[in-house]
């Protein structure tokens, strides 16, 4: 095996955000680019000598040419074996569950999740450790000390293998094994659910769609809903993976997919719509005539993860990211469980899951999860809400209804402000954190700087965000977004708590709209931004 050593120089800005690193595919393409973050990773994690390692990805643009890099990287750096998705395919709770089963010692995923693909669009790359998790902030932080040191990399001159032949070939002394991307995967999904239960509710007549978004998750919803669980043919929406998402954005929300949505508000809708993002660990979840919100979502299934078989025992947790609404909480205070706050990115779950102190994780952003693997995971979230329907033979307006009755709604919604000019976004983060020192403005009780310590390992996460507090419970909180690739992007996020005995019905922007208007008080946002209105509502 003839290793090659190639000098380089290092790029700058390759620090993995929130999760991995994402910048424009042509970036990614420059010679040396991709190389110089692989063998940096190599290098933060000890080395490849006799290691295996699951390789795969959302199948976007340039998808199929990172992974022949890697691989070649991978053998020539003394990897034992990669496991590697058919055609380059994996989606990324897949490939979590790959590392998991397979005992790997870490995977590559290559995605930008919900970011559009092409060769202007986005991609990205990111390291996930021997549990089958997004790399902790202390190897990611090495990761990046080394790409601002590097000066070479080591490869292979051996020619691409073939992605798409399911069985075991080389490059170099490495074994390189194609696995069918899907089989791993249903088979725990059968584990955790009651298949049984779902198929009858189907045959039922209940109906279902699942918007696939010309991502990754097509052919494992094709295979498990219309396949296993029986959907009739056409369930499945965009089912067949493209390197450009049919030109979309693969992102999960009323905005992007909107057409699914229209479906579940029309006369003749589905009872249960589902959509899922680019690499499959996002979800958004909708019935007849109702979007449910993220935050209602998490809340939801943790009243009622143990009527499915996996989750029977109980939970032990939950955990969701700070910004997610306070809904779940309810869920964990009535029932005497731990309630965990942790900074965005599903980094921050891995310890809480290894230590078996929580079960159940979701974020605002359409990220929900347990357990079984860990990553956040769409397809699962859609399997445990069918399983819960199935159950307790409700719709998914009056499961909402009923849930809102006994612990309350926590009215909420994300405002996003797209491409801001880096410096404008910096300057109003930094005079909230100034407003945060001084006397409190009429009608706040506080404003403070998110900083979390992990209970596990004690490692402690500084400016995750600010947080304002309302008099009377409202909040809102403002961070900037480490997942673009375009200037700045504003989240706000807005929530207002309601008891049961008050309005539940009310049009959730309009039950924000005080709210909305107080923090533009306090930032000036729409006029620093120059936006009248937020790019993007969810
Ligand atoms: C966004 C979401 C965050 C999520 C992250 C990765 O990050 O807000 O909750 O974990 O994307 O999800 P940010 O920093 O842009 O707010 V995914 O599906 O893009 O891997
Ligand atoms: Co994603």
């Amino acid at each position: 095996m003839d290793v090659v050593s190639k000098p380089i120089t290092p790029f700058d800005g390759q620090k993995p955000g929130t999760s991995g690193l994402r910048k424009k595919t042509r970036v990614f393409m420059e010679p040396g680019y991709l190389e110089a973050f692989v063998q940096s990773t190599f290098d933060a994690i000890g080395g490849c000598a006799g290691k295996t390692f699951v390789v795969g990805g959302d199948g976007r643009y340039f998808n199929a040419e990172a992974i022949q890099t890697i691989l070649r990287m991978a053998a020539a750096n003394g990897a034992a074996r990669c496991i590697v998705g058919q055609n380059g395919l994996l989606s990324t709770p897949a490939a979590s569950n790959l590392i998991r089963k397979r005992e790997a010692n870490g995977g590559l995923i290559l995605s930008a999740s919900h970011n559009p693909g092409g060769i202007d669009e986005d991609f990205g790359i990111k390291y996930n450790i021997a549990n089958g998790g997004p790399a902790p902030e202390s190897v990611t932080a090495k990761i990046f000390e080394n790409t601002k040191a590097i000066s070479g990399y080591k490869t292979l001159g051996t020619p691409d293998i073939d992605q798409s032949a399911i069985g075991e070939t080389s490059v170099g002394t490495m074994t390189v094994e194609v696995v069918d991307p899907v089989t791993e995967y249903a088979a725990l999904m059968e584990e955790l659910f009651d298949f049984d239960a779902i198929r009858a509710l189907l045959a039922g007549g209940f109906s279902v769609k699942f918007d696939a978004m010309h991502a990754v998750t097509g052919p494992y919803a094709t295979a498990i809903l219309e396949g296993t669980l029986g959907a009739p043919a056409g369930t499945v929406l965009n089912g067949v993976p493209l390197v450009d998402f049919g030109k979309g954005h693969p992102d999960p929300n009323p905005i992007w997919a909107k057409p699914l949505v229209d479906l579940v508000m029309s006369e003749d809708g589905p009872d249960f719509a589902a959509a899922s993002d680019g690499d499959g660990d996002r979800n958004m979840i909708l019935g007849k005539g109702i979007y449910v919100t993220p935050s209602d979502s998490l809340a939801v299934l943790a009243a009622n993860a143990h009527l499915a078989p996996g989750y029977a025992r109980g939970l032990a947790g939950v955990a969701r990211s700070m910004p997610t609404s306070r809904a779940a909480d309810r869920v964990a205070e009535k029932a005497g469980i731990n309630a965990f706050e942790t900074p965005t990115g599903w980094k921050f779950f891995g310890n809480l899951l290894d230590a078996g102190k929580a079960t159940l994780c979701g974020e605002e952003s359409a990220g929900t999860g347990s357990d079984h693997v860990r990553e956040k995971d769409g397809l699962w979230a859609v399997l445990l809400w069918l399983n819960v329907l199935a159950s307790r033979k409700m719709s998914v307006q009056d499961i909402l209804m009923d849930h809102w009755q006994t612990y309350g709604r926590d009215y909420y919604s994300r405002h996003d402000y797209e491409a801001v000019d880096t410096a404008v976004a910096e300057a109003i983060m930094a005079d909230l954190q100034s407003l945060s020192n001084g006397t409190m403005p009429a009608g706040i009780e506080k404003i403070d700087s998110f900083s979390y310590t992990d209970p596990v390992d004690g490692s402690v996460s500084e400016n995750q965000g600010m947080r304002v507090f309302f008099e009377g419970g409202a909040r809102a909180v403002m961070r900037l977004s480490g997942t673009g690739t375009e200037g700045a992007t504003i989240r706000l996020y807005l929530e207002q708590y309601t008891p049961p005995d008050g309005d539940l019905t009310i049009d959730t922007q309009e039950a924000l709209a005080p709210l909305v208007a107080a923090i533009d008080k306090l930032t000036d946002l729409k006029t620093r931004t120059g936006r009248d209105a937020p790019d993007v509502m969810t």
